[in-house]
């Protein structure tokens, strides 16, 4: 067993961990004020090679292991969760290309990603959220013209707004179901595809969140990823590869809190010495610490597996739903270490447990990761 990252995996967590400190992190109030993407950052990370970082090397990408796109979504997290939250979500819109596409998808796709594109993931619904199976959306086959023809309406969409590219569940079955869900490429340009509302949100909001409006979208037939109705096993495959990865900017996001309240109980004085000589602010330190390295070590275990091509469903649900509630209770506590002055917009940690919050709900809520695990522990 071998717990250390080796020598390529340390070499980009130490580049992506200059990018934060230089890049990110002093910016990252400004862009919670601003609810707005800075397209000078993700220049900077194309050039940098963070926005393909699935991209297998047979399609002009890095190929990078599970375990290294978790140590760079860790550093990422540190910096600003909703920075780190648009660029993942390339990873999770392309996973369903890589999983299920064939060859001219996937060179179709990945060239995108590398040459800077932006994608989005677009399950959730309106009326589909934990029941992804119940999407609304649909897309109508015509056999002679080759065509889909899709309506209906996506919510929540990250990266909505300013993809070139979307990866989008549509029903192929007039009575629904998730044996008609189906998955379909949807290039940004195509008629009838509309951008709807910006979500105004509590947290991550330097991360672009919207409506997506799809009104008679004609595609192609070889615009269908996989086959008709295979749609539901593409999308619990690519969440079971993506829930890590949330995970993993969760885990950086609680460790970038704790570094915070540390450096903040070291400094503070009251009743004339550091408040960090006092035992009620250790015990909470060392919870905060012992939770973030239980974290850690679920995350990078189920990439690991993911790595070795073992099943990791279960792993997978357990490492984003502890790191989201690590972000959760370590947000929350740093805070508390932090008194008013964690309260306050002048340090960074409101911003984080803001940010924390919906690491329990995207990608599937803490309730239904507890659903999987428990359904894998039982049955
Ligand atoms: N990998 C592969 N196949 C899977 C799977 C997984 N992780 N999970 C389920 N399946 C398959 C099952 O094997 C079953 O196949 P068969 O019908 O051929 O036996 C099928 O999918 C249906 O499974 P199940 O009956 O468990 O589906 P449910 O409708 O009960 O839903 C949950 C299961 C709740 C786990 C699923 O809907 C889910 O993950 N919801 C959350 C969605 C989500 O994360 N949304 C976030 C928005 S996207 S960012």
């Amino acid at each position: 067993m071998d717990f250390a990252l080796n020598e390529d995996q340390l070499e980009f967590q130490q580049m992506v961990r200059e990018f934060v400190e230089k890049e990110i992190t002093p910016i990252a109030g400004q862009l919670d004020e601003e609810n707005a993407t800075r397209p000078e950052l993700f220049k900077i990370a194309e050039q940098m090679g963070l926005l393909n970082v699935i991209v297998p090397e047979e399609y002009g990408g890095p190929g990078l292991d599970s375990v290294t796109v978790a140590a760079i979504y860790e550093e990422l997290g540190k910096g600003c969760a909703g920075v780190a939250t648009s660029m993942a979500a390339n990873s999770l819109a392309t996973a369903p290309v890589l999983l299920a596409g064939n060859d001219a998808q996937k060179k179709m796709w990945c060239d995108v990603l590398n040459n800077g594109g932006l994608a989005a993931f677009a399950l959730t619904e309106p009326g589909a959220g934990s029941d992804a199976g119940s999407v609304s959306t649909r897309a109508v086959h015509d056999k002679e013209k080759k065509t889909y023809t899709l309506n209906g309406t996506k919510t929540f969409i990250t990266n909505g707004g300013i993809a070139d590219i979307y990866l989008i569940f549509a029903n192929t079955r007039k009575d629904g179901g998730i044996r008609g869900l189906t998955a379909f490429i949807v290039p940004r340009d195509t008629p009838g595809f509309k951008v709807g509302k910006k979500e105004n949100k509590m947290g991550i909001r330097p991360s672009n969140t919207c409506e997506l409006i799809l009104e008679d979208v004609v595609i192609p037939e070889e615009n269908r990823v996989g086959r008709e109705g295979q749609g539901f096993r593409i999308a619990m495959n690519t969440l079971d590869s993506a829930r890590p990865f949330v995970g993993a900017v969760a885990v950086g996001l609680a460790q970038a809190a704790l570094d915070e309240a540390v450096a903040y109980a070291k400094e503070r004085h009251q009743f004339g010495q550091p408040i960090a000589s006092f035992e009620m602010i250790q015990s909470m330190i060392a919870d905060m610490a012992m939770k973030v390295d239980a974290a850690r070590l679920l995350v990078y275990r189920a990439c690991w597996m993911r790595d070795q091509g073992m099943t990791f469903t279960k792993e997978a649900a357990m490492a984003k739903c502890y790191a989201a509630d690590t972000a959760m209770a370590v947000t929350t506590d740093a805070i508390q270490i932090m008194g008013g002055y964690g309260y306050s917009k002048e340090y960074p940690a409101e911003k984080r447990m803001r940010d924390a919050k919906i690491m329990q709900i995207y990608e599937g809520t803490n309730q239904i990761q507890r659903l999987v695990i428990a359904n894998k522990v039982i049955y």
